[in-house]
């Protein structure tokens, strides 16, 4: 099939295509006319199809040459599953078992065959319908320090770091997209943008008006664009993971790129404040009071572990280029080691408020908008949803140096949550 010419599966011919891939007869069962096919895809991008037989189950994600949210009009390159494939192969390296399982890919059809996840739902999706998932926390958090340090210079030996630096280097257009998405479009009236309106009109030209914020969201995009620090899963949001009561699973790498430490943890952060201040939304079949407690605590756990994991990593497995143990625990100096972790994280965490503050304000004024927000129906609840988010992403970008802590951002968020209330 690889040799073939680059040709999108259907639901009817995913089957006898497929027919001769070992990885998924072996796993499905032998004959192809027997195995049912879903195509599930509700991301912005690709092809997904659930396939099953009397063996078990696969996914089959197959890339489309264009954005599928938009149309042939965006054409997108069938190579970005050339990198969602290199990245998880990575990322199942660097934190093994928190990514599904690669059976096979082929690269002419940009398609990746990997474990089918299940029972497991999207963790957007869980969230939304108030399920309190209790492993998250643990789970993102030591993805997020594991992956990030074993891909950076603090762990890396310098030409397998060089290597893979050029190599991402290559997902240009995908990089574009955040470029352009998350740091710049949100911040005028770029075509594609879309916002509840008539509600948020006045706050969002405020926004655009405000030359502090908008200076700050290109000081962020210029870490973005040249502080490349480590690999990054480069769309790490609650659509991006999978969940069930026992298990996470990360998915959907395809932006992966060298980019800032703080990048993954603050789109994911984001993401939880969203679905905080998105509860109002969803309070027909009760008081969401506990649910908003848990995903605050989830915040709070998921930078803890981070800064824990990340500390256990700079003390255990620190023997890449930077930081070398020669110059500090070798010396009898164990606190300069400990002096540049504290440095290091205090970098971290001053440039992931940043990226978290775009993050919720591309997702309310940008083209790709999340279904925490979507899903209410109701323009003016939607809309007072969506501005506290809007007025906290704002003071993370702007203020975000002069941030002492959590508890900090979490008492202004639960009052913005209150004020927006009719
Ligand atoms: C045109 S793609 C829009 C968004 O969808 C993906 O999931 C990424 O978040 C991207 O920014
Ligand atoms: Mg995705």
């Amino acid at each position: 099939m690889s040799e073939a010419r680059f040709e999108p599966l259907t639901v009817e011919t995913l089957g006898a295509r497929l027919a001769t891939v070992a990885a998924l007869t072996e796993r499905i069962g032998p004959d192809h006319a027997a195995w049912s096919v879903r195509e599930v895809g509700d991301g912005n991008l690709n092809l997904v199809f659930i396939v099953e037989g009397a063996n078990g189950g696969a996914i089959v994600k197959q890339a489309l040459p264009y954005v599928r949210l938009v149309g042939e009009s965006w054409p997108l390159p069938l190579r970005r599953s050339f990198f969602e494939y290199h990245a998880l192969t990575r990322q199942a390296a660097r934190d093994p078992g928190r990514v599904p399982e690669i059976y096979h890919f082929d690269e002419a059809q940009a398609l990746i065959v990997m474990e089918y996840l299940t029972p497991h739902v999207i963790l957007r999706r869980a969230l939304i319908e108030g399920q309190r998932l209790p492993r998250i926390g643990r789970d993102l958090g030591l993805f997020a320090a594991r992956t990030l340090f074993r891909g950076s210079d603090l762990s890396m030996e310098a030409p397998a770091r060089k290597k893979d630096l050029a190599l991402f280097a290559g997902n240009i257009e995908l990089c574009d997209i955040t470029e352009n998405l998350v740091f710049t479009d949100p911040y005028f009236a770029a075509e594609m943008n879309r916002h509840t309106s008539p509600q948020l009109d006045e706050l969002v030209a405020q926004l655009r008006a405000d030359r502090d914020l908008k200076v700050e969201a290109q000081h962020l995009k210029r870490l973005f664009t040249s502080a490349a620090e480590t690999l990054l899963h480069g769309d790490l949001h609650t659509g991006s993971v999978m969940v069930t009561m026992e298990d996470s699973r990360v998915i959907d790498p395809e932006f992966a790129v060298y980019g800032p430490m703080a990048f993954d943890v603050g789109m994911l952060l984001a993401n939880f404040w969203m679905a905080y201040f998105s509860q109002a939304g969803h309070e027909t079949d009760g008081s969401r009071d506990a649910m908003r407690a848990y995903l605050l605590d989830v915040v709070v756990e998921i930078w803890r572990v981070f800064r824990e994991e990340f500390t256990r990593l700079w003390e255990t497995e620190r023997a890449g280029i930077l930081y070398p143990s020669t110059l500090y625990e070798d010396q009898g100096d164990p606190l300069g080691a400990r002096q540049a972790l504290d440095h290091m994280l205090a970098d971290i965490w001053r440039d992931m408020l940043g990226f978290a503050g775009v993050e919720m304000h591309r997702r309310i004024l940008g083209l790709a908008h999340n279904a925490e927000f979507e899903t209410i129906e109701d323009p003016d609840l939607r809309a007072s949803c969506e501005r506290p988010a809007l007025l906290l992403g704002r003071h993370l970008v702007v203020n975000r140096r002069r941030i002492a802590g959590l508890e900090e951002i979490h008492a202004i968020a639960r009052r913005l949550n209150e004020e927006a209330r009719p």
